[in-house]
């Protein structure tokens, strides 16, 4: 197995790392790609508007998963739990006791490359990992790393070293992106994610107004909550429910921020969601007590509102928008549809569904809430009262 270890500040992670990591991922087949934010040393002052490491952490986390090659990449906080000066032949020490039959790469870019001779126990890093160093242009590559590789080959006969070129990698300085970012700029040098997060918890000096965020604010906000592979789902159900919105004359800005927010809490785990219930004061009744599936609508809701201060259609839109329940509102019809047929959806009856939705809401409504039930049917999962009251609703206001 050979396992890429990238090691970096990453204050912030920028697609300047992503185009990098991808690149020596494909060129050396690597199997594996572990991310390392760097512990910073404590004396060591940190500019003003530093992330905490923890921060750090979490926007490492969300720019691996960017890279989408799903528990390949991992990111570790080895080097942030130890504290106090990182050495890298520390580091890699520690992953050789998590994989001791791997073969180590150690990835770096041009600057680090030139400067490994001056690193703490140089011999001990080659001893453990081969030397993956990429430029961006031939020059640096093939003239000034051809000298380097010659001079590390001299003193250190048994290194491992290969330099490659990595074109149309972007040359990000991190020192310059944390001024652009200040002023509201350079948030496209990011993956959406880590520019949502930064943007939430009001990193390097930026200061958005959480309950007043612009679309192009709010959706990679909205990202941040997300595991990767959920990314698409929620892109396309705001894109549904804009359809829906203009369709039957509902609020398209609401139906916006409702459907960008509404799976927000998803990916919290029992424990995190029953914390969230407790918080905000969320009444549960049997069935959402053991359904983990079903809480994140609630909490979501109450986050939405909290963090991002939506109003009450908004509101139930998001808290209703897994079960349904009677006499449901425009848009809360509108965000349970869009999430059921949304672009990325794909289950049999599925067709169908949609031109039901756009020949009538309430017919969509009432053969999404059937599908519902069926399936539930179908695993024994026991229905939950909002979705068979909707359905009874239904029936009593039509001929449905
Ligand atoms: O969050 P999404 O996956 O985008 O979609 P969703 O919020 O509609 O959640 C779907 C899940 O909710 C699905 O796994 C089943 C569960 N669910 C929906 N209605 C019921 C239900 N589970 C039970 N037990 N009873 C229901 O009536
Ligand atoms: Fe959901
Ligand atoms: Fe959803």
């Amino acid at each position: 197995m050979k396992i890429g270890i990238y090691g970096g500040t990453f204050n912030p992670p920028h697609l300047g790392h992503l185009t990098a990591a991808r690149a020596v991922f494909e060129m050396l087949r690597l199997d594996k790609l572990l991310l390392i934010p760097a512990g910073m040393p404590p004396h060591k002052e940190l500019p003003a508007g530093s992330p905490t490491a923890e921060q750090r952490l979490e926007m490492t986390r969300l720019a691996g998963e960017q890279l989408n090659l799903g528990d390949q990449v991992e990111t570790l906080d080895i080097e942030l739990l130890r504290g106090g000066k990182s050495y890298t032949s520390d580091t890699l020490a520690a992953v050789r006791e998590l994989y001791p039959e791997a073969e180590l790469w150690l990835l770096m870019g041009t600057d680090m490359f030139l400067t490994l001779q001056a690193w703490h126990e140089p011999e001990r890093i080659f001893r453990q990992a081969g030397i993956a160093a990429f430029g961006r242009t031939e020059e640096d590559t093939e003239e000034l790393f051809a000298l380097q590789r010659h001079h590390l080959y001299q003193q250190y006969p048994d290194a491992r070293i290969f330099t490659l070129t990595i074109p149309g990698v972007i040359d990000i300085s991190s020192t310059a992106l944390r001024e652009r970012l200040a002023k509201g700029e350079g948030g496209y040098l990011l993956a959406p994610a880590v520019y949502g997060y930064i943007l939430r918890e009001g990193l390097y000096g930026t200061h958005a107004d959480l309950k007043n965020l612009s679309f192009e604010q709010l959706r990679p906000v909205a990202l941040s909550y997300l595991k990767h592979k959920r990314i698409a789902h929620v892109l396309g159900t705001e894109q549904e429910a804009i359809r829906l919105a203009e369709r039957y004359g509902a609020d398209v800005r609401k139906a916006r921020v409702a459907a960008l927010l509404h799976d927000c809490t998803k990916k919290l785990e029992m424990e995190d969601q029953m914390a969230l219930c407790e918080h905000y004061h969320l009444e549960l009744d049997d069935l959402e007590r053991r359904a983990l599936k079903l809480l994140h609508a609630k909490t979501g809701a109450a986050i939405a509102r909290d963090v991002f201060g939506v109003d009450d259609e908004i509101y139930t839109a998001i808290y209703w928008h897994t079960t349904g329940h009677a006499n449901m509102t425009l848009l809360e019809k509108i965000i349970y549809l869009a999430d059921y047929i949304e672009p990325n959806r794909d289950f049999p009856g599925l067709d169908e569904l949609r031109r039901a939705c756009y020949r009538s809401l309430d017919e969509g409504l009432a053969m999404g809430l059937r599908m519902t039930v069926e399936e539930m049917r179908q695993r024994g999962n026991p229905i939950h009262s909002g979705t068979l009251a909707a359905l009874e609703y239904l029936k009593g206001t039509s001929e449905l």
